[in-house]
């Protein structure tokens, strides 16, 4: 399968994280990509997007804060990465921000989404790996995969957050729609819900979202991911949410998944875009599900069976030890 990867997603290298009251060390580090490609053998460096495309995912105003916002944590004086810790939670108004810590919070969702000095250019190329995937797709690749870290699917038109900074899925899936594809479904299998595929394709038709998840209301994003969030306007029923309890295991996952697929498979897309993460792993530091590694192949075949173009972008995981032979087993579904 082609891989997708660019050297400069090593760039982004958190220290650390806030959550539940104190700073841990970031799960979400260099050495998942080292982890990675240590099991996908030959990568191929991907190509810039084509102008136009990011701001079809992401406001232009986003974009240029997280560009920027390493710059201006700097020249304010601070050292380290970037953390917001002021939000104007939903509906304030847009103000013209200038202090760092007010953009901050003005784009992120969480304090655990760290900036240092390459983030941009790391998720830049994660970007790029996911476009460059998609358009392999387009030419007639059955498969392809996005070795995409730091991850996308926390991160909506214009926020950050869940150690997301642009959604890989997303620009995968308009790369689909430009390259000739009328529909595309986007099918979601991190652990996490992925709240910004959802709200940046919340009110279309075109593109359906399908997740399933350990259920919002014990686990990160807390606001988004519950079932009643079925899409808005020309969206309404475009948007399938299936939350799943802490514990749950290959067995109650695979039917639930049947669930999932049969929506893909009613929309009739003409391409598919999986956002993959390896953190329904029963061993990961981080979440609470029960999946095997052997049981990630089984999972890829079900999803195979549908016979769509695919595009498979990385998401979570953080078992390090694991997560080589865990992508391997998932990515030996596919042709
Ligand atoms: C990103 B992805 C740990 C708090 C972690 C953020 C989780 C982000 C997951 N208790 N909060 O979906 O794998
Ligand atoms: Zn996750």
């Amino acid at each position: 399968m082609k891989t997708y990867y660019s050297s400069v997603q090593a760039e982004h290298s958190p220290e650390k994280e806030l959550f539940n009251g104190a700073f841990h060390p970031a799960a979400e580090t260099t050495a998942r990509l080292e982890a990675m490609l240590k099991v996908v053998g030959q990568t191929l460096k991907p190509e810039p997007l084509p102008n136009g495309l990011l701001a079809k995912v992401h406001s232009p105003d986003y974009a240029a804060f997280l560009a920027t916002a390493h710059e201006k944590w700097l020249a304010a004086g601070r050292t380290g990465d970037a953390i917001p810790y002021v939000f104007p939670v939903v509906g304030r108004r847009k103000l013209n921000l200038e202090r760092i810590d007010g953009l901050l919070g003005r784009y992120s969702l969480d304090c655990g989404t760290p900036i240092g000095p390459g983030t941009w250019d790391a998720a830049m190329g994660g970007a790029e790996a996911a476009f460059s995937a998609s358009k392999a797709v387009a030419s007639g690749e059955r498969s392809s995969f996005a070795l995409c870290r730091p991850p996308g699917h926390h991160a909506g038109r214009d926020y950050m957050g869940g150690y997301s900074y642009l959604n890989n899925a997303a620009i995968a899936a308009e790369t689909a729609l430009a390259g000739g594809a009328s529909r595309v479904a986007i099918l979601d299998v991190d652990y996490h819900h992925g709240n910004g595929t959802q709200d940046i394709f919340y009110d279309r038709g075109d593109v359906l979202f399908v997740s399933l998840h350990a259920t919002p209301s014990t686990d990160y994003p807390f606001y988004w991911g519950h079932a009643d969030e079925t899409g808005e306007g020309a969206g309404v029923g475009a948007n399938l949410n299936i939350p799943l309890p802490r514990g749950t295991e290959w067995e109650s996952y695979r039917a639930a998944m049947a669930i999932g697929l049969e929506a893909v498979r009613n929309f009739a897309p003409d391409v598919m875009i999986v956002s993959y993460g390896a953190d329904t792993f029963e061993e990961d530091p981080i979440s609470y599900f029960k999946i095997k590694t052997s049981e990630y192949e089984v999972m890829s075949t079900d999803i195979a069976a549908l016979c769509l173009p695919t595009v498979i972008c990385m998401e979570g995981g953080y078992a390090v030890e694991h997560l080589g032979a865990n992508l391997a087993a998932f990515l030996a579904g596919f042709d």
